[in-house]
């Protein structure tokens, strides 16, 4: 719906003063924090159906790689034996990859980084969870023989875990949308005789420790909305890229310079992409909405907010 109050002149950009555009001009102590009720649950039922899983499979974000961590989910599993499967890996730069990779083999972790929507990478997944779960049996008696594998897949709203389900099965036997929080309850998945999958809802963590980690979340869509509104989202997303010099955010919307306060930028991409209504004034909701989603599509290039510590 057109109200006059979410637009504001395009040609007065002082009138931006007058607006809640920014992260600074928002409490910064404010914490971020998303855990529904339907979370609560989930985590009673993973811990429920352990017994009958052979392997966990966490998946992450790889744009956010350490964000997408939940300490409640590695408490609740317990030292069931776990495989870290970074996700959306087609959306960060190929320097990031390496960096963390060296850094998780370097920890002696067990990892994968995947792109879910690809049948390459859902057989990667299989052949490496079905060697953790042989090498955790070595030894015992007949353990090559074992003849079904039960993965729970586990992880954060919208990390690609039903896609992923999917794309082992080779089939939707799962519903996926870019809507975190979209699966509510959990649901085997019977891919062969011998290997079934258990889908389960995303699970934030109770506590997002900073700000900026939820900044992270909701500019990767962890978070929906309706917690992070678009305009936050959006702003945080144009000063993080403005910081970064982006080549790829210049181009995409023909910007003069990046060497400018995000407030500049704003107008300029109205501008480029038709956002304006009549009397030259700029729907902003459509700015922050074409930012996200570009972002999100990896339309503005390839990111990893996080390196790994030394
Ligand atoms: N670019 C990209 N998108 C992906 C990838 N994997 C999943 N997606 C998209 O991410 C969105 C969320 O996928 P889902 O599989 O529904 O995520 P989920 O983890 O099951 O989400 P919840 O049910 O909310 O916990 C969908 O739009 C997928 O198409 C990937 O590797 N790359
Ligand atoms: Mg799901």
């Amino acid at each position: 719906m057109t109200s006059k109050k979410r637009y504001k002149s395009f040609t007065n950009t002082d009138e931006l003063d007058g607006i809640k555009i920014t992260p600074e001009r928002k409490n910064q102590s404010e914490h971020i924090n998303w855990f529904p009720g339907h979370m609560n649950k989930a985590i009673r039922e993973i811990k429920a159906k352990l017994k009958m899983i052979d392997l966990v499979l966490e998946l992450r974000d790889a744009r956010a790689p350490m964000s997408t961590g939940n300490s409640a989910l590695i408490e609740a599993i317990g030292n069931k034996n776990r495989l870290i499967i970074f996700n959306k890996s087609n959306l960060v730069d190929e320097k990031d990859l390496i960096n963390w990779k060296k850094w998780l083999k370097k920890n002696s972790i067990n990892f994968l980084f995947i792109n879910a929507l690809e049948k390459d990478s859902a057989q990667r997944v299989i052949t490496k969870a079905k060697e953790l779960i042989l090498a955790r049996h070595e030894g015992e008696v007949d353990a090559k023989k074992k003849e079904k594998f039960s993965l729970m897949m586990i992880g954060l709203p919208n990390t690609g875990k039903s896609t992923l389900i999917n794309s082992i099965a080779g089939r939707k036997s799962t519903k996926t949308a870019d809507k975190p929080g979209y699966t509510r309850r959990q649901q085997w998945i019977r891919v062969e005789e011998t290997l079934e999958l258990m889908d389960t809802p995303g699970i934030m963590p109770p506590k997002i420790a900073t700000y900026k980690e939820g900044l992270y979340l909701a500019a990767i869509h962890a978070i929906p909305s309706k917690i992070v509104d678009e305009e936050t989202t959006a702003c945080f997303l144009i000063k993080y890229l403005l910081e970064k010099k982006s080549l790829e955010f210049q181009q995409r919307y023909n910007l003069n310079s990046l060497e400018v306060d995000y407030l500049t930028i704003l107008p300029e991409i109205a501008v480029y992409r038709k956002c304006l209504i009549k009397g030259g004034l700029i729907d902003y909701e459509r700015v922050y909405r074409i930012v996200t989603q570009d972002f999100r599509e990896g339309k503005l290039g390839l990111h990893c907010f996080q390196y790994p510590k030394e």
